[in-house]
C-alpha cells in the first residue's frame, strides 16, 4: 500500500509515533511518504521505501503569518497524485485533518477519492483544539475523516466531551518497538552510569518537551525528597520552554550538583537505559509514550493519575498513580521501590512484562486493518 503520513518533526509524541509507525510499515513492505515541514527528527536511516516531503510555505510580505495549511494541502494533492498514494494518515488534528479534508475535496475534481484517517493524539484536543479559534474547524475535520483514532480511551471519552463528534473513534494505543530499548545495559551504557552517579547512586529520570504540562517543577520537587533519604541523581532530558525555570528551582534548592541537564538527546532510549526510576507527573496526558518507553526498558513509573496515565502504569505493578500535585505521595511511592535492590529489580521485571501489553506486533496490526478497510471501500463519489 502506499501510504501518506502527515506529522509534526519534532520531538513530540505525536510525531514519534507518526515516524515510528511509518519505519514499521515501511519494514513491512508499504511504501512509506512522510509530508511535513521539517525532517522527521526520528526519521533517522534510510530505507527504499521511504520518501520525505517538504512542506514549504510561501513567503511574501502582505502575509503576517504563513498559510501553512494551504501549503500541506497543496504538497497533499501534488504527492497523493503524482505518487499514486491509497491513503492519507494525518496525525494531530490541527491543521493536518483539515488539510486532508481539503486535499480530498480537490482530488475529487482530479477523479481521485483518497480516504484519510485522523489520529488524534492529545493536546489537539485536551489543549489547542479546545480553543474557540479553531473547535468549529476541528469538530468538522473530524467528523469527515474516513476513520478517527485516539491512543487511549481516555482521550476518547474527552473529544466526545469537548467536541460534537458524531464520528465512531477507534481506540489504537501507542506502541513501541521493544528491541530499540534495553533490556540489558552494555559496558558502553554501565560507563555513562557511572560517569553519571561515580557513587552508585540511583538515577532518577525525565523525559519531555519541557512545557508547562509536564509539571517538571514536580520532577524536582519529589527529587529533592528522594535526594533527603537517599543518595541520588536526576537526569532531565528534554528543552522547552520551562528549562529556564527548572534551572532556577534547582538552584533555589541547592541541588544543582545532583542534577544533569542534558537537553534533547536523539535518543531516549539511553536515557532510560541508565535509569532506576522515571517520573511523569503531568497535568494532563492523553497517553504518555514517555512513560510507555521507560516501562519498555525496564523502568518503573512514578506519575499522576491523569488522562490515560493509568492505562500505561500500572498501580503497584509498574510503577505507581498519585495525584496531579501530589509530591509527597510521589516521593513516598519512588523511595518505596527504590529503597533495596530487592524492590527496585522486582519493579524493573514487572515494569518491561507491563510494556509488552503495548508492543509494536500487537498494535501495528490494527492500523493496518483501518487501512484496508478504507482503501477496499473507496468509490468516487
Ligand atoms: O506532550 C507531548 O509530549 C507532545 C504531545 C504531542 O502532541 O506530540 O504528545 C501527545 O501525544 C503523545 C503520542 O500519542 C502522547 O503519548 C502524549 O501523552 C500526548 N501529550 C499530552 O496529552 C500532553
Amino acid at each position: 500500500m502506499k501510504i501518506g503520513i502527515v506529522l509534526y518533526p519534532t520531538f513530540g509524541g505525536s510525531g514519534i509515533v507518526a515516524t515510528e509507525l511509518g519505519k514499521a510499515l515501511a519494514e513491512k513492505g508499504h511504501e512509506i511518504h512522510f509530508i511535513s515541514y521539517n525532517h522527521p527528527v526520528k526519521l533517522d536511516h534510510f530505507l527504499p521505501n521511504i520518501r520525505y516531503h517538504e512542506v514549504r510555505p510561501f513567503h511574501y510580505p502582505l502575509f503576517d503569518y504563513q498559510p501553512y495549511e494551504l501549503a500541506l494541502t497543496s504538497k497533499l494533492v501534488d504527492v497523493t497524485r503524482y505518487e499514486g498514494l491509497d491513503i492519507l494518515h494525518v496525525h494531530y488534528a490541527i491543521p493536518h485533518a483539515s488539510a486532508a479534508y481539503f486535499a480530498k475535496q480537490i482530488l475529487k475534481t482530479h477523479g481521485i477519492n483518497i480516504p484519510f484517517i485522523t489520529t488524534l493524539h492529545g493536546t489537539d484536543i485536551t489543549l489547542v483544539g479546545k480553543q474557540p479559534s479553531f473547535e468549529p474547524v476541528i469538530t468538522f475535520s473530524i467528523n469527515e475523516s474516513d476513520a478517527v483514532t485516539v491512543v487511549s480511551e481516555s482521550l476518547k471519552r474527552d473529544t466526545y466531551r469537548h467536541f460534537a463528534v458524531t464520528n465512531d473513534i477507534e481506540v489504537i494505543p501507542n506502541f513501541v518497538e521493544h528491541s530499540h530499548y534495553c533490556s540489558v545495559p552494555k559496558p558502553a551504557d554501565l560507563a555513562k552510569r557511572a560517569a553519571i552517579a561515580p557513587n552508585g547512586e540511583r538515577i532518577i529520570s525525565h523525559v519531555s518537551n519541557f512545557r508547562k504540562v509536564k509539571r517538571i517543577e514536580d520532577v524536582v520537587y519529589v527529587f529533592d525528597k528522594i535526594l533527603k533519604q537517599m543518595p541520588a541523581k536526576l537526569v532531565l532530558a528534554g528543552d522547552g520552554p520551562e528549562r529556564y525555570h527548572i534551572e532556577q528551582l534547582c538552584a533555589e534548592l541547592g541541588i544543582c550538583g545532583n542534577v544533569e541537564m542534558v537537553g534533547n538527546v536523539q535518543q531516549a532510549s539511553e536515557i532510560y537505559c541508565i535509569s532506576d526510576l522515571f517520573l511523569l507527573p503531568s497535568e494532563t496526558e492523553s497517553f504518555g509514550l514517555a512513560a510507555l518507553e521507560a516501562l519498555a526498558s525496564g523502568v518503573p513509573v512514578i506519575s499522576s493519575n491523569s488522562g490515560g496515565l493509568p492505562e500505561v502504569n500500572k498501580h503497584g505493578y509498574s510503577g505507581y498513580l498519585s495525584n496531579v500535585g501530589d509530591v509527597e505521595d510521589m516521593a513516598k511511592n519512588a523511595l518505596s521501590i527504590l529503597a533495596t535492590d530487592e524492590e527496585l529489580n522486582k519493579f524493573k521485571k514487572q515494569a518491561h512484562e507491563h510494556s509488552l501489553k503495548f508492543s509494536l506486533k500487537e498494535i501495528l496490526p490494527k492500523y493496518e486493518l483501518i487501512y484496508e478497510r478504507l482503501v477496499s471501500s473507496v468509490t468516487i463519489k
